[in-house]
């Protein structure tokens, strides 16, 4: 056994025939060519003379470890500028431009020449495509292909395949969520945007008048809504429960001495910049 590099345990055998003998070296181990692609060791042949007369001669053998398709490309996932990726989810805000940069996409292959040719291709119909980097191979951008919309569709999955040109070829898969985060770029919305209602006079102080409900589709702060009275004259006579929208009558009405009111409620939401809606009641 001759030890090569690498461990590599070759094995020599000779052959006697004639005159001349063949040295046959047979491999033992696994050889890998991304581990070592060259592999050097010398064969020593010696004659069989009384030990203090032993006359030797080496020859160098290189071997030269050709390639197989023996790696499936890897794929890395990394976010970009103000993305962050963190365990296979990309965050992006609905109101990026189309053509943002949502993630950072790295595909490489350890074997050579066309076992390591990748290309790489967003899987399934989804709003995303991969677009090459221009100064590295190997380096693509994923990016939006449409605009994004929270209230219509929260999280995208995305599958990312790479296949090399090797024969027969190998392919990875890597998969990746992608959130959509929401804005505040609904207005509060009431409908009917005006209501006229009867309400009959000599009331008590307090009485309910109607419900007010507007509708926001945003989340959270984005989509809560605070209720107020506009008008400074009505605020007198009239008030609305900021939480609920319930508009009661502060005073007792008398039909003899005014018949109609007119006054507008504001529905605003807490999202930044706030975004207000007015419904109008008679
Ligand atoms: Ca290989
Ligand atoms: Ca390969
Ligand atoms: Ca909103
Ligand atoms: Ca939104």
């Amino acid at each position: 056994c001759v030890h090569g590099p690498n461990n590599l345990c070759l094995f020599v055998l000779f052959k006697r025939k004639n005159k001349a003998v063949t040295g046959i070296i047979y491999v033992k181990g696994l050889v890998d060519r991304e581990e070592e692609r060259i592999l050097k060791l010398f064969v020593v042949a010696r004659d069989r003379g009384p030990s203090s007369r032993i006359k030797s001669s080496k020859v160098l053998v290189t071997i030269n470890v050709t390639d197989q398709n023996d790696n499936a490309p890897s794929i890395n996932i990394q976010g970009i500028g103000l993305v962050k990726y963190q365990d296979g989810v990309s965050k992006i805000s609905e109101d990026l431009p189309v053509g943002t940069p949502v993630a950072l996409v790295q595909v490489s292959d350890r074997d050579e020449g066309e076992n390591a040719v990748v290309t790489c291709a967003v899987d399934g119909d989804v709003l995303f495509q991969l677009q090459p980097a221009s100064d590295q191979k190997g380096k693509y951008f994923l990016q939006t292909t449409t605009l994004l919309d929270y209230e219509s569709v929260k999280n995208y999955s995305i599958e990312i395949v790479a296949v090399d040109s090797g024969s027969p070829a190998l392919s990875s898969t890597l998969s990746l969520i992608v959130q959509v985060t929401d804005v505040n770029d609904n207005a509060p919305n009431f409908s009917p945007a005006t209501i006229e209602v009867d309400f009959p006079e000599n009331n008590y102080r307090g009485q309910k008048l109607l419900d007010l409900v507007a509708t926001d589709p945003d989340s959270g702060i984005n989509g809560q809504l605070v209720y107020s009275i506009i008008d400074r004259f009505a605020k007198r006579l009239f008030e609305v429960d900021a939480n609920t929208g319930e508009v009661r009558v502060r005073t007792v009405l008398d039909r003899e001495e005014r018949e109609r009111y007119v006054f507008c409620v504001a529905a605003a939401d807490m999202g930044v910049p706030r975004k207000t809606v007015m419904n109008c009641s008679f």
